[in-house]
């Protein structure tokens, strides 16, 4: 321990520790912008200065060590006139509009810059403009990036992916696409890890809410609306809900206020998703001659863009099974358009989701299993709903709850636990247990790939059959073990992946949380509530199961494969 000052109040701190740890661990807060624990420490912003008595110079307390002695001064006058200096010339290179700014009341600079008093933008210079692809799922706005180097940081030390670059020199500088390439271009697996990690609002999903205010104001149309596993456990955040109150059943009721004809929960078609992946895994196990192992879950597209990017030659170990997301459109347009008894032209199916690379799978060309367009329409992050909430005036917080709808509303604990890392392998494991030995397992049996390591292990016994299986999520952490499987270094049969760190609950489209990584807490949440579900395996979802006696007949029959899967190399 080194014995240091901090604000005249002598405390001791850990050797090692930075001048903002050892403040935070003293109750005190010294303001960031640039900061990213163990990601980036880089001191790029100096926002962090703080004074250090016997010297004429301010650190940044980020990337400086405390030492014996040190007398430090985290808000005196010197240092509050410099982070003020400091954020207006920041401001100086950056589109002050907030009142468009899709991050405005949630933004690390604005919030700054209004403590600080700045009321004046003194240094105003011209501002770059660069063109880009605004149908493509991620938009950056060059205008609003403070060259923080947060996004560059993510991409490539958690990720792996190292799509974005600082571009161009002098007061040009700012961060593009590398390789001077086109986003479109480039390898991004669309995980959005730049946006939740963004602390202004130089990146974005593509804004489809207006597309969903068209299909709800459309007589004509019949707006079905899925809700991912993941979304229940986090939409109340940015709308100031607390855990407790911000339940599923009053999403739904916000939901049906705004007007959705058929509210239904993704959770169905993820119990569905077991029926046909676990099927497709035990046959796969049976012959391991003739298809190689492990099998690779397919329900993240995120990861699925990944892999056809990083290692085409694997992409035929992928489940052939589509995500729940494309499931459940595909039977929305298909068996429910004829319960209904309406055309599935009718029917705009809307997908609420923590995802942007959702917005992208919905729009490939072979999701039409259904045969009258995309059998998705229209995806709608975590926060585009919250702000679709906030824009109908409904005051979320207070209502009462209300059930989904039937049939497709019906989903097992297995279904909700998809939203966190090793919950698909989980669901899919107490299935494939009832499978093979005819009766089912303790729930919790499989509990062994649940936690939020980025690369998990274990084995099971399957009613006799040996197993070895892995759970990562994070691309990078997904590179590592990919490589480790081609080296012969790892074996498993079947692989879990999830681009987003911590699982979907961590995904790219879930409200923004500064300084956080909400991923853990969420997950807590969710497998919370299949603790307390009355179903906890999807081959019980009743309603899955009339799906299959009324329409599908079975997993993987001539229908189930029509509508269900497909194949990933087209
Ligand atoms: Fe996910 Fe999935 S769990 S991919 O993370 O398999 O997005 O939540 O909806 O499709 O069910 C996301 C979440 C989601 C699908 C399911
Ligand atoms: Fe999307 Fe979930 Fe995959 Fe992240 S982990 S890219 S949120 S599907």
């Amino acid at each position: 321990m080194v014995n240091v000052t901090i604000n005249g109040t002598p405390l001791a701190a850990r050797d090692e520790a930075t001048i903002l740890e050892a403040a935070a661990a003293a109750g005190v807060s010294i303001p960031t912008l640039c900061y990213l624990k163990g990601i980036n420490e880089i001191g790029a912003c100096r926002v962090c200065v703080v004074e250090l008595e016997g010297t004429d110079r301010l650190v940044t307390a980020c990337n400086n060590r405390v030492k014996e002695g040190m007398v430090i001064r985290t808000n005196s006058p010197r240092v509050r006139e410099a982070r003020r200096t400091n954020v207006e010339l920041i401001l100086s290179q950056h589109d002050c509009y907030c009142a468009t700014c899709a991050r405005s009341g949630n933004c690390s600079l604005q919030s700054m810059a209004n403590d600080l008093g700045i009321l004046d933008l003194p240094y105003r210079r011209e501002l770059p403009y660069s063109p880009w692809n605004r149908e493509f799922p991620l938009i950056r706005d060059f205008s609003k990036c403070i060259k923080c180097m947060r996004c560059v940081q993510v991409c490539d030390r958690i990720q792996g992916m190292g799509i974005w670059d600082v571009a161009n020199t002098g007061s040009r500088t700012t961060v593009d696409v590398s390789l001077n390439r086109k986003i479109e271009d480039s390898d991004c697996a669309l995980c959005g890890q730049c946006i939740t990690h963004c602390p202004v609002g130089a990146l974005r999903e593509r804004d489809d809410t207006e597309r969903a205010f068209a299909a709800l104001a459309d007589p004509q149309t019949v707006t079905v609306v899925q809700v991912a596993p993941a979304v229940r456990a986090a939409w109340g955040e940015s709308l100031g809900i607390g855990r407790e109150q911000a339940t599923v059943k009053r999403l739904v009721s916000a939901l049906r206020k705004m007007g959705f004809d058929y509210i239904f929960d993704t959770t169905f078609s993820a119990d569905l998703t077991i029926m046909e992946e676990g099927s497709e895994f035990l046959g796969r196990l049976k012959t391991r001659g003739d298809n190689p192992l492990p099998m690779f879950t397919s329900c993240c597209p995120g990861w699925v863009r990944f892999l056809k990017s990083q290692y085409p030659d694997l992409v035929g170990q992928l489940s052939t099974a589509k995500s729940p997301q494309q499931m459940f459109g595909a039977v929305a347009k298909s068996y429910y358009a004829k319960l209904l008894g309406i055309e599935p032209e009718r029917i705009c199916c809307v997908s609420v989701m923590p995802c942007i690379a959702k917005k992208h799978e919905a729009e490939l060309p072979t999701m039409n299993s259904a045969g009258c367009g995309h059998d998705v329409d229209i995806v709608l992050t975590t926060r585009e709903i919250d702000r679709m909430i906030r824009a109908e005036h409904i005051r979320a917080g207070e209502l009462g709850e209300e059930e989904f709808d039937a049939p497709l509303g019906e989903g097992s604990g297995a279904g909700v636990i998809f939203g966190a890392t090793g919950g698909v392998m989980e669901a899919a494991l107490r299935s494939a247990y009832y499978l093979t030995a005819g009766k089912n397992p303790d729930p919790d049996a499989f509990r062994r790939v649940r936690g939020m390591d980025g690369w998990k292990e274990a084995a099971f016994d399957l009613n006799g059959t040996p197993l070895k299986v892995a759970v990562v999520s994070g691309l990078g952490n997904t590179r590592r073990l990919i490589e480790a499987v081609q080296n012969g270094k790892a074996r498993y049969d079947f692989v879990e992946v999830m681009a987003c760190p911590g699982g979907c609950s961590g995904g790219g489209g879930q409200p923004i949380l500064e300084g956080e990584e909400p991923a853990g807490v969420r997950n807590e949440n969710l497998y919370g509530l299949d603790q307390s579900s009355k179903i906890r395996f999807s081959h019980e979802n009743s309603a899955v199961l009339r799906v299959y006696r009324d329409y599908l007949e079975k997993p993987l029959s001539h229908r189930a494969h029509e509508l269900l899967h497909t194949d990933h190399r087209l």
